[in-house]
């Protein structure tokens, strides 16, 4: 009997690739510079204690986070993997202020990236997984240099998105809408192979994950939801069983894995979270897409992520995301109680 072949990243993208008689190869590229960039950061993450780059910059983000030397180089890595790559014609990063311009020396391309270099850095120093999130979407200004118009587009206009985490091993999970692929890095042949095809979230899990430490700040309607979940109801399995380790991408890949829901809602106390912490262009949309195509949800507690047009850069939303029922659920919570 013949035995299935080990598929290669690229051999994934190639056959989905064929599927669109007209592709031109450049949204192939993208992924393939991804693929290469997270096996780059890979490399600085395993070695970040014996090369000395733990630690931080000593400077501020955007976002007035500490960078940490890491989030440095993983910015850096993607910088340098797509300022000439001709796939995309102009990019983003959690890290930086404005969009990044592809140099004049380089040519462009039809898509445009946001991305999110190491997502969960506060963790590095204490070994905790991290993650690079990123999202595509088609430039809509016809030609030229892209601009913010073209990146600043609704996450259901994403053509492609995913994640990296690197963790216990490193795996690339992606999405172009024909089902959610994970690989993972084989490390003695440098290649990320095929190791969960077709991911699905189920339905309805059994695992919440929040940041408990904030619920005094929390509106009535997480109050409420999460004390429904801490009820003991056999026929709804509840309890719940809560899970947080404060890193989006390993939060939401388990709750991808094993269902249930993650919440990040808006805070009344913090001003910078009045509208929720995570950022719609590089974390909760790119997010949004791959949990709705292994059949799951993500909503902001109103609509659904993927339908919030973005008007900024650096928007900030409440992000309720994973199984479908349970993302269900909070929402009618919050449309009860507010
Ligand atoms: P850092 O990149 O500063 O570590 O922030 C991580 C993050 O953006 C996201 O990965 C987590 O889900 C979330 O913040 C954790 O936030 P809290 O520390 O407020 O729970």
């Amino acid at each position: 009997m013949a035995t299935p072949g080990i598929i290669t990243m690229e051999r994934h993208i190639v056959e989905q690739e064929r599927k669109y008689p007209g592709a031109t190869g450049e949204l192939s590229d993208l992924l393939y510079q991804i693929a290469y960039a997270a096996k780059i950061i890979n490399r600085s993450v395993r070695r970040a204690g014996l090369l000395n780059i733990l630690g931080t910059t000593g400077e501020l983000n955007v976002q007035d986070e500490e960078v940490m030397k890491l989030d440095d180089l993983a910015y850096q890595t993607m910088y340098n993997a797509f300022d000439h790559c001709g796939a995309v014609c102009v990019m983003a990063s959690e890290e930086t202020k404005d969009l990044i311009p592809i140099p004049s020396e380089f040519e462009v391309g039809k898509y445009t990236l946001a991305f999110d270099p190491l997502d969960g850095s506060s963790n590095i120093d204490a070994n905790v997984n991290v993650g690079t999130i990123f999202s595509a979407h088609r430039r809509v200004t016809p030609s030229g240099r892209g601009t913010e118009e073209d990146l600043l587009q609704s996450g259901r206009k994403q053509v492609a998105a995913g994640y990296v985490m690197y963790g216990s091993s490193t795996m690339l999970v992606y999405t172009t809408g024909q089902g959610v692929h994970g690989f993972t890095l084989d490390t003695t042949v440098g290649e990320f192979l095929l190791s969960h095809e077709n991911i699905r979230i189920p339905p309805k899990g059994k695992i919440y994950s929040i940041n408990t430490g904030n619920s005094r700040y929390w509106t009535e309607g997480i109050k409420k939801y999460v004390n429904y979940l801490e009820e003991e109801d056999k026929a709804s399995q509840r309890p719940y069983t809560m899970r947080y380790i404060g890193s989006l991408v390993a939060d939401f890949h388990r709750t991808l894995v094993y269902g249930g829901i993650f919440l990040y809602p808006k805070d009344t106390k913090d001003p910078k979270k009045r509208s929720g912490k995570l950022r719609l262009l590089y974390e909760a949309a790119p997010l949004a897409m791959v949990a709705e195509h292994a059949g799951g949800r993500a909503s902001d507690g109103e609509k659904d992520i993927l339908d919030i047009q973005p008007t900024d850069l650096h928007q900030r939303v409440p992000l309720f995301i994973g199984s479908k029922e349970d993302v269900d659920k909070v929402d009618e919570f919050i449309q009860k109680y507010g």
